[in-house]
């Protein structure tokens, strides 16, 4: 697996692409860790914890993670961008077609990949030990995780035990997402320590990326901000940032993810490529502008 060398799957558009590489090196100047916390999670039973590391030369998953509901903890000792994608391989899945496939950057995406299991992630810890935390649900399985923006060796884990037990978190904001909007952010959300249910209601898969704005625009001028950007650069300058996000998730998929908001405008998009590898969902009208007061 040492060999292999992740392909830039085709879920980063120009757009998406242009995104990563220009945030990282803002949010490494960011707060590093936010604080995680316990919200809502009942005393007789925590979720297990698994730790995730993506380092230089490789992403790290524990070789076992246990069924049902996991606190998971994304840390990015990295000097890239991390953007994972975490998906269930199909039990009959060959692995040598597929390490071919992700090795070879020209390959289209694997038809297969339309009908796996993309369970999400606190996706964009920042460059340099930031660590993003949250509560994701994996079903028994082998999973297959990548770092869409860097040459890391992608990391495979298997998943097994009953998902059974574990409370799910109390949400203290919930966001829904379906084709082709975010569903809980037209109204102002609490400054603070938090924990937000992301739900993907749709029938097709689903992100959010969340960016701190310098100032509360609307959806139109921030796509229009995006696509009229050229370098990384001028996103830096101009005062955007990002705070957080979920990977790619499942039509019916829910996470948890924890986010410490200061008070501000911020924006929401999905870059999740429409009809499997076309343009990001943001095009198509995934994309919310908020307050946090
Ligand atoms: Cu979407």
């Amino acid at each position: 697996m040492n060999t292999i060398t992740n392909r830039r799957v085709a879920v980063g558009s120009a757009l998406a692409m242009m995104t990563a590489a220009s945030f990282g090196k803002n949010v490494a100047a960011q707060e590093a860790s936010p604080a995680s916390h316990e919200h809502g999670l009942g005393p007789y039973r925590q979720a297990p914890e698994t730790a995730v590391v993506l380092t230089d030369t490789e992403l790290i998953f524990p070789d076992a993670v246990p069924a049902g509901l996991n606190k998971v903890m994304f840390e990015n000792q990295s000097s890239m961008d991390a953007h994972v994608l975490t998906f269930r391989l199909p039990d009959d899945v060959d692995m040598d077609v597929l390490w071919q496939a992700m090795a070879d950057e020209e390959a289209p995406m694997p038809e297969f990949l339309r009908d796996q299991h993309f369970p999400g992630i606190p996706d964009y810890p920042a460059i340099g030990g930031g660590v993003n935390t949250g509560y994701i649900t994996y079903m028994p399985g082998t999973y297959l995780a990548i770092n869409l923006f860097g040459g890391q060796a992608p990391a495979l884990f298997v998943v097994s035990g009953d998902p059974w037990g574990v409370p799910a978190p109390l949400a203290d904001h919930e966001v829904g997402m379906v084709e082709m909007r975010f569903l809980g952010l037209d109204e102002p959300v609490d400054a603070g320590e938090q924990t937000w249910s992301l739900v993907n209601h749709g029938a097709t898969w689903h992100e959010i990326m969340v960016i701190a704005m310098p100032e509360l625009i609307t959806p139109d001028e921030l796509l229009e901000f995006f696509m009229s950007t050229e370098s990384a650069d001028d996103l830096i300058d101009a005062g955007y940032f990002q705070v957080g996000a979920s990977g790619i998730m499942s039509p019916g998929v829910q996470i948890w993810l924890d986010f410490e908001l200061k008070p501000g405008a911020y924006g929401a998009l999905c870059f999740a490529p429409n009809d499997f590898s076309g343009p990001p969902h943001a095009l198509e009208g995934m994309i919310s502008t908020f307050e946090v007061v």
